[in-house]
Protein backbone atom coordinates (compact mmCIF):
# COMPACT_ATOMS: atom_id res chain seq x y z
CA UNK A 1 0.00 0.00 0.00
CA UNK A 2 1.07 3.51 -0.63
CA UNK A 3 -1.34 5.19 1.63
CA UNK A 4 -2.42 7.70 -1.37
CA UNK A 5 -5.42 8.45 -2.94
CA UNK A 6 -7.00 7.36 -6.59
CA UNK A 7 -7.60 11.19 -7.63
CA UNK A 8 -10.62 10.49 -10.43
CA UNK A 9 -11.32 12.96 -12.90
CA UNK A 10 -13.59 12.27 -16.21
CA UNK A 11 -13.96 13.33 -19.50
CA UNK A 12 -15.58 17.28 -18.60
CA UNK A 13 -13.64 17.37 -15.52
CA UNK A 14 -10.70 18.90 -17.23
CA UNK A 15 -9.88 21.31 -14.59
CA UNK A 16 -6.48 21.80 -13.12
CA UNK A 17 -8.58 23.68 -10.02
CA UNK A 18 -11.37 21.19 -10.38
CA UNK A 19 -12.25 19.82 -6.54
CA UNK A 20 -10.75 16.28 -6.94
CA UNK A 21 -7.23 17.39 -7.42
CA UNK A 22 -7.43 20.07 -4.46
CA UNK A 23 -4.55 19.07 -1.79
CA UNK A 24 -3.06 16.17 -3.81
CA UNK A 25 -0.48 14.50 -2.60
CA UNK A 26 2.23 15.07 -5.92
CA UNK A 27 4.28 11.67 -4.14
CA UNK A 28 1.87 9.40 -2.93
CA UNK A 29 -1.58 10.23 -5.12
CA UNK A 30 -2.51 9.23 -8.47
CA UNK A 31 -4.91 11.04 -10.76
CA UNK A 32 -6.57 8.26 -13.00
CA UNK A 33 -8.37 9.03 -16.75
CA UNK A 34 -9.77 6.68 -18.09
CA UNK A 35 -11.07 6.64 -21.75
CA UNK A 36 -13.64 3.87 -21.87
CA UNK A 37 -16.56 1.67 -23.80
CA UNK A 38 -19.13 2.39 -21.21
CA UNK A 39 -18.69 5.96 -21.50
CA UNK A 40 -18.53 6.33 -25.22
CA UNK A 41 -21.62 4.31 -26.12
CA UNK A 42 -23.84 4.68 -23.22
CA UNK A 43 -25.56 7.30 -26.05
CA UNK A 44 -23.74 6.54 -29.28
CA UNK A 45 -22.29 10.11 -29.25
CA UNK A 46 -21.11 11.53 -32.31
CA UNK A 47 -17.95 10.23 -33.68
CA UNK A 48 -16.22 14.01 -33.10
CA UNK A 49 -17.19 14.90 -29.48
CA UNK A 50 -15.64 11.26 -28.83
CA UNK A 51 -12.57 12.04 -30.65
CA UNK A 52 -12.82 15.70 -28.93
CA UNK A 53 -12.99 14.27 -25.27
CA UNK A 54 -10.59 11.36 -26.29
CA UNK A 55 -7.48 14.38 -27.19
CA UNK A 56 -8.51 16.46 -24.41
CA UNK A 57 -8.15 13.94 -21.66
CA UNK A 58 -4.78 12.95 -23.10
CA UNK A 59 -3.98 16.51 -23.56
CA UNK A 60 -4.78 17.23 -19.88
CA UNK A 61 -2.32 14.09 -18.52
CA UNK A 62 0.43 15.66 -20.46
CA UNK A 63 -0.75 19.13 -18.92
CA UNK A 64 -1.09 17.57 -15.31
CA UNK A 65 2.24 15.26 -15.94
CA UNK A 66 4.13 18.22 -16.77
CA UNK A 67 2.50 19.77 -13.20
CA UNK A 68 4.79 16.91 -11.62
CA UNK A 69 2.04 14.64 -10.74
CA UNK A 70 1.48 10.97 -11.11
CA UNK A 71 -0.80 10.37 -13.39
CA UNK A 72 -2.90 6.79 -14.73
CA UNK A 73 -3.67 6.94 -17.96
CA UNK A 74 -5.85 4.27 -19.44
CA UNK A 75 -6.40 4.32 -23.40
CA UNK A 76 -9.26 3.09 -25.28
CA UNK A 77 -6.72 0.51 -27.25
CA UNK A 78 -5.20 -0.34 -23.56
CA UNK A 79 -5.75 -4.50 -24.07
CA UNK A 80 -6.54 -4.40 -19.95
CA UNK A 81 -9.20 -2.13 -20.32
CA UNK A 82 -12.31 -3.10 -18.80
CA UNK A 83 -14.47 -0.39 -20.33
CA UNK A 84 -16.42 0.87 -17.39
CA UNK A 85 -15.61 3.38 -14.77
CA UNK A 86 -15.92 1.65 -12.16
CA UNK A 87 -13.84 -1.11 -13.70
CA UNK A 88 -10.93 1.03 -14.01
CA UNK A 89 -11.12 2.75 -10.40
CA UNK A 90 -10.72 -1.11 -9.12
CA UNK A 91 -8.31 -2.02 -11.33
CA UNK A 92 -6.42 1.24 -10.25
CA UNK A 93 -7.09 1.03 -6.72
CA UNK A 94 -5.67 -2.68 -6.66
CA UNK A 95 -2.64 -1.74 -9.53
CA UNK A 96 -1.18 1.29 -7.79
CA UNK A 97 -2.02 -0.35 -4.12
CA UNK A 98 -4.32 3.16 -3.01
CA UNK A 99 -7.03 2.70 -0.24
CA UNK A 100 -8.98 5.88 -0.84
CA UNK A 101 -10.53 7.46 -4.32
CA UNK A 102 -11.22 11.42 -4.67
CA UNK A 103 -13.56 12.17 -7.61
CA UNK A 104 -15.57 15.73 -8.15
CA UNK A 105 -19.56 15.39 -8.31
CA UNK A 106 -19.77 14.18 -12.25
CA UNK A 107 -22.57 15.63 -14.47
CA UNK A 108 -25.06 12.94 -15.32
CA UNK A 109 -27.58 11.51 -12.80
CA UNK A 110 -26.98 7.51 -14.06
CA UNK A 111 -22.94 8.06 -13.24
CA UNK A 112 -23.84 9.97 -9.89
CA UNK A 113 -26.19 7.18 -8.90
CA UNK A 114 -23.85 4.48 -9.61
CA UNK A 115 -20.65 6.13 -7.55
CA UNK A 116 -22.67 7.12 -4.82
CA UNK A 117 -22.86 3.05 -4.33
CA UNK A 118 -18.77 2.43 -4.70
CA UNK A 119 -17.73 2.61 -1.38
CA UNK A 120 -19.42 -0.38 -0.39
CA UNK A 121 -18.54 -1.96 -4.08
CA UNK A 122 -15.01 -1.39 -3.87
CA UNK A 123 -14.74 -1.51 -0.26
CA UNK A 124 -12.53 1.78 -0.11
CA UNK A 125 -13.64 5.24 1.24
CA UNK A 126 -14.88 7.19 -2.01
CA UNK A 127 -15.01 10.86 -1.51
CA UNK A 128 -17.68 12.85 -3.92
CA UNK A 129 -16.69 16.61 -3.75
CA UNK A 130 -19.10 19.12 -4.86
CA UNK A 131 -18.32 21.05 -8.44
CA UNK A 132 -17.50 24.29 -7.81
CA UNK A 133 -16.49 25.35 -11.49
CA UNK A 134 -20.18 26.43 -11.21
CA UNK A 135 -20.96 29.53 -10.09
CA UNK A 136 -24.11 28.50 -8.41
CA UNK A 137 -24.19 26.00 -5.60
CA UNK A 138 -26.76 23.54 -6.15
CA UNK A 139 -27.67 24.16 -2.62
CA UNK A 140 -27.68 27.78 -3.12
CA UNK A 141 -29.83 27.22 -6.45
CA UNK A 142 -32.11 24.70 -4.01
CA UNK A 143 -32.95 27.72 -1.56
CA UNK A 144 -33.47 30.00 -4.98
CA UNK A 145 -36.53 27.67 -6.43
CA UNK A 146 -37.64 26.80 -2.51
CA UNK A 147 -41.58 28.14 -2.56
CA UNK A 148 -41.45 29.50 -6.28
CA UNK A 149 -44.45 28.04 -8.37
CA UNK A 150 -42.22 29.11 -10.81
CA UNK A 151 -38.51 28.85 -11.98
CA UNK A 152 -38.18 31.49 -14.41
CA UNK A 153 -34.95 31.82 -15.39
CA UNK A 154 -34.97 35.76 -15.63
CA UNK A 155 -34.91 36.13 -12.12
CA UNK A 156 -32.46 33.94 -11.40
CA UNK A 157 -30.12 35.32 -13.97
CA UNK A 158 -30.75 38.64 -11.92
CA UNK A 159 -29.38 37.09 -8.67
CA UNK A 160 -26.02 35.72 -10.64
CA UNK A 161 -25.99 39.17 -11.79
CA UNK A 162 -26.21 40.48 -8.45
CA UNK A 163 -23.80 37.69 -7.22
CA UNK A 164 -20.78 37.79 -9.48
CA UNK A 165 -21.43 41.59 -9.74
CA UNK A 166 -21.17 41.27 -13.36
CA UNK A 167 -22.41 44.13 -15.58
CA UNK A 168 -23.53 46.00 -12.13
CA UNK A 169 -23.06 49.29 -11.58
CA UNK A 170 -23.53 49.55 -7.89
CA UNK A 171 -26.68 47.41 -7.38
CA UNK A 172 -28.03 48.93 -10.52
CA UNK A 173 -27.46 47.22 -14.33
CA UNK A 174 -25.04 48.63 -16.11
CA UNK A 175 -27.59 50.90 -18.56
CA UNK A 176 -30.28 50.58 -16.23
CA UNK A 177 -31.92 46.82 -18.33
CA UNK A 178 -31.11 43.88 -16.78
CA UNK A 179 -31.97 42.05 -20.31
CA UNK A 180 -31.37 43.40 -24.08
CA UNK A 181 -32.96 40.82 -26.00
CA UNK A 182 -35.57 42.84 -27.46
CA UNK A 183 -32.50 44.35 -29.35
CA UNK A 184 -31.42 40.65 -30.16
CA UNK A 185 -33.61 39.38 -33.01
CA UNK A 186 -32.48 40.73 -36.07
CA UNK A 187 -32.52 39.47 -39.76
CA UNK A 188 -29.33 39.35 -41.17
CA UNK A 189 -28.66 42.03 -44.05
CA UNK A 190 -28.20 41.04 -47.28
CA UNK A 191 -24.65 41.27 -48.10
CA UNK A 192 -23.49 41.36 -44.28
CA UNK A 193 -21.50 37.96 -43.35
CA UNK A 194 -20.18 36.52 -40.07
CA UNK A 195 -16.46 37.05 -39.68
CA UNK A 196 -13.68 34.56 -39.99
CA UNK A 197 -12.99 32.14 -36.83
CA UNK A 198 -9.89 30.69 -35.07
CA UNK A 199 -9.99 26.57 -35.77
CA UNK A 200 -7.05 25.21 -34.66
CA UNK A 201 -5.48 22.18 -37.17
CA UNK A 202 -5.11 18.80 -35.40
CA UNK A 203 -1.94 17.54 -33.92
CA UNK A 204 -0.68 14.77 -33.36
CA UNK A 205 -2.09 13.70 -30.14
CA UNK A 206 -5.71 14.67 -31.93
CA UNK A 207 -5.14 12.73 -35.21
CA UNK A 208 -4.39 9.55 -32.73
CA UNK A 209 -7.50 10.15 -31.14
CA UNK A 210 -9.63 10.56 -34.10
CA UNK A 211 -7.65 7.28 -35.27
CA UNK A 212 -8.67 5.83 -31.96
CA UNK A 213 -12.66 6.60 -32.49
CA UNK A 214 -12.50 5.92 -36.40
CA UNK A 215 -11.63 1.95 -35.83
CA UNK A 216 -13.97 1.66 -33.17
CA UNK A 217 -16.83 3.32 -33.13
CA UNK A 218 -17.46 3.48 -37.35
CA UNK A 219 -20.77 2.63 -36.79
CA UNK A 220 -21.76 5.94 -34.55
CA UNK A 221 -23.40 9.22 -36.16
CA UNK A 222 -21.03 12.25 -37.40
CA UNK A 223 -17.76 13.23 -39.45
CA UNK A 224 -14.05 13.36 -37.83
CA UNK A 225 -12.93 15.24 -40.41
CA UNK A 226 -12.68 18.79 -40.94
CA UNK A 227 -11.70 18.73 -37.20
CA UNK A 228 -10.93 22.29 -35.99
CA UNK A 229 -11.48 22.16 -32.36
CA UNK A 230 -9.04 23.22 -29.45
CA UNK A 231 -8.16 20.03 -27.70
CA UNK A 232 -5.89 22.13 -25.25
CA UNK A 233 -6.22 25.09 -22.31
CA UNK A 234 -4.19 27.52 -24.38
CA UNK A 235 -5.76 27.13 -27.63
CA UNK A 236 -9.40 27.11 -26.15
CA UNK A 237 -8.25 30.37 -24.71
CA UNK A 238 -6.98 31.81 -27.60
CA UNK A 239 -10.21 31.22 -29.37
CA UNK A 240 -11.97 32.70 -26.61
CA UNK A 241 -9.98 35.80 -26.95
CA UNK A 242 -10.44 35.93 -31.21
CA UNK A 243 -14.54 35.33 -30.24
CA UNK A 244 -14.14 38.54 -28.05
CA UNK A 245 -12.43 40.71 -29.82
CA UNK A 246 -13.77 39.64 -33.57
CA UNK A 247 -17.16 38.09 -33.30
CA UNK A 248 -18.56 39.52 -29.95
CA UNK A 249 -19.45 42.53 -30.89
CA UNK A 250 -22.12 41.44 -33.54
CA UNK A 251 -23.19 38.60 -30.77
CA UNK A 252 -26.64 39.99 -30.03
CA UNK A 253 -28.14 41.65 -33.29
CA UNK A 254 -28.26 38.33 -35.22
CA UNK A 255 -28.51 35.68 -32.74
CA UNK A 256 -31.53 34.00 -33.94
CA UNK A 257 -30.35 34.24 -37.46
CA UNK A 258 -30.34 31.11 -39.76
CA UNK A 259 -28.25 31.16 -42.77
CA UNK A 260 -27.51 28.48 -45.15
CA UNK A 261 -23.66 27.25 -45.23
CA UNK A 262 -22.79 29.74 -42.21
CA UNK A 263 -23.47 27.27 -39.26
CA UNK A 264 -21.22 29.65 -36.29
CA UNK A 265 -23.05 32.94 -37.17
CA UNK A 266 -21.60 35.20 -34.48
CA UNK A 267 -22.24 32.65 -31.73
CA UNK A 268 -19.02 31.79 -29.49
CA UNK A 269 -18.86 27.77 -30.27
CA UNK A 270 -17.50 27.65 -26.74
CA UNK A 271 -20.17 25.67 -24.89
CA UNK A 272 -17.66 22.22 -25.39
CA UNK A 273 -14.84 23.83 -23.56
CA UNK A 274 -16.98 25.59 -20.83
CA UNK A 275 -18.70 21.89 -20.70
CA UNK A 276 -15.29 20.16 -20.34
CA UNK A 277 -13.69 22.34 -18.45
CA UNK A 278 -10.68 23.84 -21.08
CA UNK A 279 -12.68 27.14 -20.23
CA UNK A 280 -13.76 28.90 -16.70
CA UNK A 281 -17.41 30.41 -16.92
CA UNK A 282 -16.70 33.37 -14.68
CA UNK A 283 -13.24 34.17 -16.12
CA UNK A 284 -15.02 33.80 -19.90
CA UNK A 285 -18.07 36.62 -18.67
CA UNK A 286 -15.34 39.02 -17.01
CA UNK A 287 -13.22 39.15 -20.41
CA UNK A 288 -16.68 39.63 -22.26
CA UNK A 289 -17.57 42.64 -19.42
CA UNK A 290 -13.95 44.21 -19.91
CA UNK A 291 -14.83 44.35 -23.87
CA UNK A 292 -17.64 46.74 -23.02
CA UNK A 293 -16.33 48.81 -20.28
CA UNK A 294 -13.20 49.13 -22.93
CA UNK A 295 -15.85 50.17 -25.45
CA UNK A 296 -14.76 47.22 -27.85
CA UNK A 297 -18.55 45.76 -27.81
CA UNK A 298 -21.66 46.88 -27.26
CA UNK A 299 -23.72 46.05 -24.21
CA UNK A 300 -26.72 44.17 -26.20
CA UNK A 301 -24.13 41.85 -27.25
CA UNK A 302 -22.17 41.53 -24.05
CA UNK A 303 -25.29 41.28 -21.77
CA UNK A 304 -26.64 38.74 -24.12
CA UNK A 305 -23.57 36.73 -23.67
CA UNK A 306 -23.08 36.66 -20.16
CA UNK A 307 -26.90 36.10 -19.25
CA UNK A 308 -26.85 32.79 -21.77
CA UNK A 309 -23.71 31.72 -19.41
CA UNK A 310 -24.63 32.76 -15.94
CA UNK A 311 -28.01 32.78 -16.41
CA UNK A 312 -29.38 29.79 -18.92
CA UNK A 313 -26.16 27.75 -18.43
CA UNK A 314 -26.36 27.71 -14.57
CA UNK A 315 -30.06 27.32 -14.45
CA UNK A 316 -30.15 24.39 -16.52
CA UNK A 317 -27.86 22.79 -14.16
CA UNK A 318 -29.30 23.91 -10.80
CA UNK A 319 -33.00 22.56 -12.30
CA UNK A 320 -31.52 19.30 -13.87
CA UNK A 321 -30.42 18.05 -10.30
CA UNK A 322 -32.87 19.88 -8.14
CA UNK A 323 -35.76 17.56 -10.39
CA UNK A 324 -33.99 14.47 -11.52
CA UNK A 325 -34.80 11.72 -11.51
CA UNK A 326 -38.16 12.46 -12.28
CA UNK A 327 -37.80 15.26 -14.69
CA UNK A 328 -36.48 12.23 -17.33
CA UNK A 329 -39.49 10.58 -17.26
CA UNK A 330 -41.74 13.88 -17.55
CA UNK A 331 -44.19 13.72 -20.59
CA UNK A 332 -46.86 16.11 -19.85
CA UNK A 333 -48.05 16.46 -23.58
CA UNK A 334 -47.79 12.51 -23.70
CA UNK A 335 -46.25 12.65 -26.62
CA UNK A 336 -45.18 9.12 -28.52
CA UNK A 337 -44.13 9.63 -32.05
CA UNK A 338 -41.02 7.84 -33.31
CA UNK A 339 -37.79 9.98 -34.42
CA UNK A 340 -37.55 9.81 -38.02
CA UNK A 341 -34.57 8.64 -39.91
CA UNK A 342 -33.68 11.61 -41.14
CA UNK A 343 -32.79 13.07 -37.87
CA UNK A 344 -29.56 11.17 -38.83
CA UNK A 345 -29.69 10.71 -42.50
CA UNK A 346 -30.52 14.76 -43.75
CA UNK A 347 -32.78 12.95 -46.40
CA UNK A 348 -35.16 15.09 -45.99
CA UNK A 349 -36.57 17.53 -48.51
CA UNK A 350 -37.39 20.20 -45.43
CA UNK A 351 -34.76 22.34 -46.33
CA UNK A 352 -34.41 23.48 -42.41
CA UNK A 353 -33.80 20.51 -40.99
CA UNK A 354 -31.78 18.81 -43.65
CA UNK A 355 -29.41 21.72 -42.93
CA UNK A 356 -29.02 21.71 -39.59
CA UNK A 357 -28.50 17.61 -39.70
CA UNK A 358 -25.89 18.26 -42.25
CA UNK A 359 -24.23 20.25 -40.39
CA UNK A 360 -24.68 18.64 -36.94
CA UNK A 361 -23.25 15.76 -38.31
CA UNK A 362 -20.00 17.62 -39.84
CA UNK A 363 -19.16 19.97 -36.65
CA UNK A 364 -21.20 18.14 -34.11
CA UNK A 365 -22.55 21.39 -33.42
CA UNK A 366 -25.59 23.67 -34.56
CA UNK A 367 -26.48 26.94 -32.85
CA UNK A 368 -29.08 27.35 -30.31
CA UNK A 369 -31.66 28.52 -32.76
CA UNK A 370 -31.48 25.55 -35.07
CA UNK A 371 -31.66 23.37 -31.91
CA UNK A 372 -35.03 25.17 -30.84
CA UNK A 373 -36.53 26.52 -33.62
CA UNK A 374 -35.50 23.59 -36.28
CA UNK A 375 -35.43 20.48 -35.03
CA UNK A 376 -36.42 21.21 -31.56
CA UNK A 377 -39.82 22.84 -33.03
CA UNK A 378 -40.21 20.11 -35.56
CA UNK A 379 -40.25 17.10 -32.37
CA UNK A 380 -42.61 19.53 -30.48
CA UNK A 381 -45.03 19.78 -33.09
CA UNK A 382 -44.74 16.30 -34.71
CA UNK A 383 -45.06 14.83 -30.99
CA UNK A 384 -41.98 12.73 -31.01
CA UNK A 385 -41.32 10.71 -28.00
CA UNK A 386 -39.17 12.89 -25.68
CA UNK A 387 -36.69 9.85 -24.77
CA UNK A 388 -35.76 9.38 -28.00
CA UNK A 389 -35.13 13.35 -28.93
CA UNK A 390 -33.32 13.32 -25.80
CA UNK A 391 -30.77 10.51 -27.04
CA UNK A 392 -30.55 12.50 -29.83
CA UNK A 393 -29.39 15.67 -28.90
CA UNK A 394 -27.17 13.52 -26.05
CA UNK A 395 -25.77 11.93 -29.05
CA UNK A 396 -24.98 14.46 -31.57
CA UNK A 397 -23.33 17.53 -30.29
CA UNK A 398 -19.60 17.81 -28.95
CA UNK A 399 -21.15 20.25 -25.78
CA UNK A 400 -23.92 17.42 -24.69
CA UNK A 401 -23.81 16.05 -21.12
CA UNK A 402 -27.05 15.28 -19.64
CA UNK A 403 -27.02 18.16 -17.12
CA UNK A 404 -27.34 20.98 -20.00
CA UNK A 405 -29.14 18.45 -22.74
CA UNK A 406 -32.20 17.26 -20.65
CA UNK A 407 -33.44 20.44 -19.48
CA UNK A 408 -32.99 22.06 -22.88
CA UNK A 409 -34.23 19.54 -24.97
CA UNK A 410 -37.05 18.18 -22.27
CA UNK A 411 -37.86 21.63 -20.26
CA UNK A 412 -37.21 24.22 -23.65
CA UNK A 413 -37.69 22.52 -26.94
CA UNK A 414 -39.76 19.95 -26.01
CA UNK A 415 -42.36 21.76 -22.91
CA UNK A 416 -42.68 17.97 -21.79
CA UNK A 417 -42.13 18.89 -17.95
CA UNK A 418 -45.28 21.07 -18.66
CA UNK A 419 -44.07 24.32 -18.11
CA UNK A 420 -41.77 24.11 -15.09
CA UNK A 421 -39.19 26.13 -17.07
CA UNK A 422 -41.10 27.80 -20.27
CA UNK A 423 -44.20 29.61 -19.77
CA UNK A 424 -45.44 28.36 -23.19
CA UNK A 425 -44.66 25.54 -25.88
CA UNK A 426 -41.97 26.57 -28.34
CA UNK A 427 -44.38 25.68 -31.17
CA UNK A 428 -44.01 27.74 -34.61
CA UNK A 429 -45.36 27.75 -37.84
CA UNK A 430 -42.72 27.88 -41.04
CA UNK A 431 -43.65 31.50 -40.95
CA UNK A 432 -40.95 31.97 -38.21
CA UNK A 433 -38.08 29.89 -39.96
CA UNK A 434 -38.82 32.30 -42.93
CA UNK A 435 -38.58 35.15 -40.92
CA UNK A 436 -35.24 34.42 -39.47
CA UNK A 437 -33.95 32.18 -41.67
CA UNK A 438 -32.82 32.64 -45.82
CA UNK A 439 -33.93 28.49 -45.79
CA UNK A 440 -37.58 28.68 -46.85
CA UNK A 441 -36.11 30.44 -50.92
CA UNK A 442 -34.03 26.86 -51.46
CA UNK A 443 -37.26 24.61 -49.84
CA UNK A 444 -39.17 21.56 -52.37
CA UNK A 445 -42.31 22.95 -49.95
CA UNK A 446 -43.91 26.48 -49.81
CA UNK A 447 -43.61 28.13 -46.58
CA UNK A 448 -46.41 30.26 -48.04
CA UNK A 449 -48.94 27.69 -48.30
CA UNK A 450 -51.37 26.08 -46.07
CA UNK A 451 -52.86 23.48 -47.75
CA UNK A 452 -51.89 20.76 -49.94
CA UNK A 453 -48.97 18.86 -51.01
CA UNK A 454 -46.56 21.55 -51.43
CA UNK A 455 -47.48 23.14 -47.90
CA UNK A 456 -44.46 23.96 -45.22
CA UNK A 457 -44.67 20.60 -43.20
CA UNK A 458 -44.85 23.15 -40.17
CA UNK A 459 -47.66 24.80 -40.84
CA UNK A 460 -50.30 22.19 -40.52
CA UNK A 461 -48.05 20.36 -38.06
CA UNK A 462 -48.48 23.80 -36.04
CA UNK A 463 -51.64 23.70 -36.19
CA UNK A 464 -52.48 19.75 -35.48
CA UNK A 465 -50.34 20.35 -32.32
CA UNK A 466 -52.81 22.95 -31.27
CA UNK A 467 -55.57 21.12 -31.63
CA UNK A 468 -54.11 18.02 -30.25
CA UNK A 469 -52.90 19.88 -27.26
CA UNK A 470 -56.25 22.35 -27.09
CA UNK A 471 -57.13 20.76 -23.69
CA UNK A 472 -54.29 20.71 -22.05
CA UNK A 473 -52.90 24.22 -23.13
CA UNK A 474 -56.11 25.82 -22.56
CA UNK A 475 -55.55 27.93 -19.45
CA UNK A 476 -52.41 29.22 -20.96
CA UNK A 477 -52.74 33.21 -21.25
CA UNK A 478 -49.67 33.31 -23.43
CA UNK A 479 -51.58 30.94 -26.27
CA UNK A 480 -54.98 32.92 -25.96
CA UNK A 481 -54.27 34.06 -29.51
CA UNK A 482 -54.06 30.67 -31.21
CA UNK A 483 -56.13 29.06 -29.34
CA UNK A 484 -58.66 31.38 -30.60
CA UNK A 485 -58.30 31.18 -33.79
CA UNK A 486 -57.93 27.62 -33.72
CA UNK A 487 -61.29 27.92 -32.35
CA UNK A 488 -63.41 29.77 -34.90
CA UNK A 489 -61.93 27.47 -37.40
CA UNK A 490 -64.63 25.54 -39.71
CA UNK A 491 -64.71 21.56 -38.75
CA UNK A 492 -63.56 20.80 -42.03
CA UNK A 493 -60.60 23.23 -41.74
CA UNK A 494 -59.76 21.38 -38.97
CA UNK A 495 -60.25 18.02 -40.44
CA UNK A 496 -58.19 18.85 -43.24
CA UNK A 497 -55.55 19.73 -41.14
CA UNK A 498 -55.58 17.12 -38.91
CA UNK A 499 -55.34 14.62 -42.27
CA UNK A 500 -52.54 16.60 -43.99
CA UNK A 501 -50.50 16.00 -40.56
CA UNK A 502 -51.62 12.66 -40.08
CA UNK A 503 -50.02 11.64 -44.36
CA UNK A 504 -47.24 13.41 -43.28
CA UNK A 505 -46.58 11.70 -39.79
CA UNK A 506 -47.40 8.60 -41.26
CA UNK A 507 -44.63 9.07 -44.15
CA UNK A 508 -41.84 9.62 -42.14
CA UNK A 509 -42.54 6.94 -39.70
CA UNK A 510 -43.14 9.42 -36.72
CA UNK A 511 -46.78 7.65 -36.83
CA UNK A 512 -47.40 3.92 -37.51
CA UNK A 513 -50.03 1.12 -37.00
P1 LIG B 1 -23.52 30.87 -27.72
O1 LIG B 1 -24.76 31.22 -28.45
O2 LIG B 1 -22.28 31.54 -28.14
O3 LIG B 1 -23.80 31.13 -26.17
C1 LIG B 1 -22.73 31.34 -25.24
C2 LIG B 1 -22.71 30.26 -24.18
O4 LIG B 1 -23.86 30.35 -23.38
C3 LIG B 1 -22.68 28.83 -24.71
O5 LIG B 1 -21.38 28.44 -25.03
C4 LIG B 1 -23.29 28.05 -23.56
O6 LIG B 1 -22.32 27.69 -22.63
C5 LIG B 1 -24.23 29.05 -22.91
N1 LIG B 1 -25.61 28.80 -23.31
C6 LIG B 1 -26.31 29.43 -24.28
N2 LIG B 1 -27.59 28.99 -24.29
C7 LIG B 1 -27.68 28.05 -23.33
C8 LIG B 1 -28.73 27.22 -22.88
N3 LIG B 1 -29.96 27.27 -23.39
N4 LIG B 1 -28.44 26.35 -21.89
C9 LIG B 1 -27.21 26.27 -21.35
N5 LIG B 1 -26.19 27.04 -21.74
C10 LIG B 1 -26.42 27.92 -22.72
N6 LIG B 1 -26.03 23.47 -24.60
C11 LIG B 1 -25.02 22.70 -24.17
O7 LIG B 1 -24.01 23.21 -23.69
N7 LIG B 1 -25.11 21.34 -24.22
C12 LIG B 1 -26.20 20.72 -24.72
O8 LIG B 1 -26.25 19.49 -24.76
C13 LIG B 1 -27.26 21.51 -25.21
N8 LIG B 1 -28.38 20.93 -25.73
C14 LIG B 1 -29.39 21.72 -26.20
C15 LIG B 1 -30.54 21.10 -26.69
C16 LIG B 1 -31.60 21.87 -27.14
C17 LIG B 1 -32.86 21.22 -27.66
C18 LIG B 1 -31.50 23.28 -27.10
C19 LIG B 1 -32.63 24.12 -27.57
C20 LIG B 1 -30.37 23.89 -26.60
C21 LIG B 1 -29.30 23.13 -26.13
N9 LIG B 1 -28.15 23.73 -25.60
C22 LIG B 1 -27.14 22.92 -25.14
C23 LIG B 1 -28.07 25.17 -25.40
C24 LIG B 1 -27.44 25.96 -26.54
O9 LIG B 1 -28.08 25.67 -27.75
C25 LIG B 1 -25.94 25.71 -26.66
O10 LIG B 1 -25.32 25.96 -25.43
C26 LIG B 1 -25.30 26.61 -27.70
O11 LIG B 1 -25.92 26.45 -28.95
C27 LIG B 1 -23.81 26.34 -27.79
O12 LIG B 1 -23.24 27.08 -28.82
P2 LIG B 1 -22.34 28.34 -28.54
O13 LIG B 1 -21.23 28.00 -27.64
O14 LIG B 1 -21.97 28.90 -29.87
O15 LIG B 1 -23.35 29.28 -27.78
C1 LIG C 1 -18.69 11.79 -22.92
C2 LIG C 1 -17.53 10.97 -22.47
C3 LIG C 1 -16.95 10.06 -23.36
C4 LIG C 1 -17.39 9.93 -24.77
N1 LIG C 1 -15.97 9.25 -22.96
C5 LIG C 1 -15.48 9.33 -21.71
C6 LIG C 1 -14.48 8.46 -21.24
O1 LIG C 1 -14.01 7.60 -21.95
N2 LIG C 1 -14.04 8.63 -19.98
C7 LIG C 1 -14.54 9.56 -19.13
O2 LIG C 1 -14.07 9.68 -18.00
N3 LIG C 1 -15.53 10.36 -19.53
C8 LIG C 1 -16.01 10.29 -20.79
N4 LIG C 1 -17.03 11.08 -21.20
C9 LIG C 1 -17.59 12.02 -20.22
C10 LIG C 1 -18.53 11.30 -19.25
O3 LIG C 1 -19.56 10.65 -19.99
C11 LIG C 1 -19.11 12.32 -18.28
O4 LIG C 1 -18.12 12.60 -17.34
C12 LIG C 1 -20.34 11.85 -17.58
O5 LIG C 1 -21.36 11.67 -18.51
C13 LIG C 1 -20.80 12.82 -16.51
O6 LIG C 1 -21.02 14.10 -17.05
FE1 LIG D 1 -38.47 24.58 -43.44
FE2 LIG D 1 -40.99 24.93 -44.31
FE3 LIG D 1 -39.13 26.75 -44.86
FE4 LIG D 1 -39.05 24.35 -46.03
S1 LIG D 1 -40.65 25.90 -46.27
S2 LIG D 1 -37.33 25.46 -45.16
S3 LIG D 1 -39.81 23.03 -44.39
S4 LIG D 1 -39.90 26.21 -42.82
Amino acid sequence: MRDGALRLVLGDQLTPGVAALRDIDPVRDVVLLAEVDGEATYVRHHKKKIAFIFAAMRAFADELRAAGLNVRQVRITDPANTHSIAGEVARALAEEGLSRVVTTRCGEWRLDQEMRGWTAALDAPVEIREDDRFICSLERFAAWADGRKQLRMEWFYREMRRATGLLMDGDQPAGGQWNYDAENRKRLPAGVRPPARLFIAPDETTRAAMADVAARYPHHFGDLEPFGYAVRRADAQAIARTFIADILPGFGDWQDAIVHGEPWMWHSVLSMYLNVGLLEPLALCRAAEAAWREGRAPLNAVEGFIRQIIGWREYMRGLYWLKMPDYAALNALGADGRLPDFYWTADTPMACIADAVRQTREHAYAHHIQRLMVTGNFALIAGIDPAEVNDWYLSVYADAFEWVELPNTHGMALFADGGIMASKPYAASGAYIDRMSDQCGACTYDVKLKAGPKACPFNHLYWDFMARNEARLSGNPRLANPLATLRRMSPERRAEIAAAADRFLRSIGVRTG
